[in-house]
């Protein structure tokens, strides 16, 4: 069969298209079927979309979607579906948003399948069944439109029997390639919606989600990229990289004698220590991105459910500038009992951390994640959330705190340490290079 995945752009595209259709794409080729891979970037029209997806004969539609790309995920599935070659073509969804909030996805127009959880075995069956002409609505994960939810699949096992990810479907630029060495996260925060696999299939009692791939496993398909010509820059898309110390310990002496080619990778505070970080300075490591979230440790603490004080951030941050490594971090402004008092203590931390970039992104309550019960239960979110956009630069709650004014005008001002951030970076540079630093800023200010 001829699958064609779609990957949604909104605002702007994404260095790397969503990471799951790598996976799925790689596992349904080593079963025989063909797979293509259209992006929808933001400057195509509905109609070129319609055209470029017709053209690509699909058998079967799949769409890996977060909360962010589904309101443009949903208008472009009526598009296609309102095409008469591809109204009786089948839709299928899977990612987080569809995990999270499969209802809404299901009562919508042209869609026939939401996948729950992890989709390579799910989707294979749906595949063959759909070939076979037989029932398609007892697969384990794929709930099917109109019919009763299914069951939970036990979490694929062991990692290193998957094929390694379609580089095509992850549509990267050349030289860098985007890693996954393990799925799931252990940790409690709040805010997160990736934390809900782990939920979700405890819930379920389908067996535990967190699993790693071996380190035989990780080298060679980075072994294998090197050998086609495309290992420049590794980006571990990992959760927390640092979780187990001894497999971080183990990667390290062979990462650094067999491939040493520069990498970044994600981590907490509270998983690493000032000999990790030299490890993973001599393997190669060039940067690594903390979630710091607020500068309040009392919001870190009752909201977020993170016990970490700010000291360790800037412990943690020094050490890391001591092993050589670049910084970055993450911000989240707008969350549910946050006063203008706590955002101050943000963006305070935010200019004494000095990192060498970061993010910050208005609070969006993601469907699954405590916070997101939280909003609902105390009447923060509004009726109509699932037609608003979840943008990261508008808050859609009204909350008793703060003000939407509130939260723009931090918005804004963390706009404005960013400028000043790279003002310093560039400073020496002429003034039009300067001005293009600024544009660089603004335009991701503008689109998240
Ligand atoms: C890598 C990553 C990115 C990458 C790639 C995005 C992607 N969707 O893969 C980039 C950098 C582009 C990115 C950007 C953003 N991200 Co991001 N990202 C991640 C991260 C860290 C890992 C994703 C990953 O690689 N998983 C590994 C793969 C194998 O798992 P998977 O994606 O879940 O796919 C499996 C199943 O879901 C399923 N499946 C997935 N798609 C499909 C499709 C079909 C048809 C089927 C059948 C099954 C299926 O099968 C897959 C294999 O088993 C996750 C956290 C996480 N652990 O999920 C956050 C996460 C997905 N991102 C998140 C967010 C918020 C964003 C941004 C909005 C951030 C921002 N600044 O605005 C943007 C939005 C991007 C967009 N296009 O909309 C949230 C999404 C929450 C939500 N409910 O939507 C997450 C969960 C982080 C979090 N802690 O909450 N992100
Ligand atoms: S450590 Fe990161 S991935 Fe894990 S639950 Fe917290 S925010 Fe989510």
């Amino acid at each position: 069969m001829r699958v064609v995945f779609v990957e949604v752009d909104t605002e702007r595209s994404w260095a790397v298209a969503s990471i799951g259709p790598g996976f799925l794409a790689a596992y349904l080729r080593e079963h025989g079927h063909e797979v293509a891979f259209i992006r929808a970037t933001v400057e195509l029209s509905d109609a070129e979309v319609v055209a470029k997806v017709v053209a690509a004969g699909p058998q079967l539609l799949a769409f890996s979607l977060t909360t962010r790309q589904w309101l443009r995920g949903a208008h472009l599935v009526a598009c296609l579906r309102a095409d008469p070659a591809l109204a009786a073509v089948p839709v299928v969804a899977g990612g987080l948003h569809p995990t999270f909030a499969p209802e809404q996805v299901l009562a919508t127009p042209g869609f026939d399948y939401a996948c729950l959880g992890e989709g390579e075995e799910a989707l294979l069956e749906l595949v063959t069944a759909l070939e076979a002409g037989k029932p398609t609505w007892r697969i384990a994960n794929m709930w099917k439109r109109d019919r009763p939810r299914p069951g939970l699949r036990p979490p694929f096992e062991p990692l290193d029997r998957l094929p390694f990810a379609a580089r095509d479907v992850l549509d990267e630029p050349l030289g860098t390639v985007h890693m996954c060495t393990q799925r799931g996260c252990p940790f409690p925060c709040t805010y997160c919606a990736a934390r809900m696999y782990n939920q979700l299939y405890d819930e379920a009692g389908a067996g535990e989600y967190g699993r790693r791939r071996s380190h035989d496993n990780v080298l060679a398909e980075l072994h294998a990229l090197r050998a086609a010509g495309r290992l420049g820059y590794v980006i571990f898309l990992d959760d927390t990289f640092t979780i187990n110390h001894g497999w971080v310990r183990e990667f390290c002496r062979r990462y650094g004698e067999e491939l040493h080619a520069p990498f970044s990778l994600h981590a907490r505070v509270e998983t690493v220590n000032e000999k990790m970080l030299h490890m993973l300075a001599a393997a190669g490591c060039q940067m690594i991105t903390y979630g710091v979230e607020s500068g309040s440790e009392r919001v870190r603490r009752e909201i977020m459910d993170r016990q970490v004080t700010n000291q360790r951030f800037k412990d943690v941050f020094q050490w890391t500038r001591d092993a050589g490594i670049l910084l970055t971090c993450n911000f989240m402004l707008g969350l549910p009992g946050e006063t203008r008092d706590d955002l101050q203590q943000t963006l305070d931390l935010a200019e004494e951390l000095g990192v060498h970039d970061f993010g910050y992104f208005v609070f969006y309550p993601y469907p699954g994640t405590a916070l997101f019960k939280v909003c609902q239960e105390r009447g923060y979110l509004p009726a109509d959330y699932l037609t608003r956009p979840a943008n990261h630069r508008q808050s859609i709650l009204t909350l008793p705190g703060l003000s939407q004014d509130d939260i723009g005008e931090y918005f804004d001002r963390f706009t404005a340490l960013r400028r000043r951030m790279y003002l310093a970076r560039t400073g020496t540079l002429p003034p039009e290079e300067q001005h293009g630093a600024y544009d660089h800023v603004d335009r991701l200010a503008a689109t998240g």
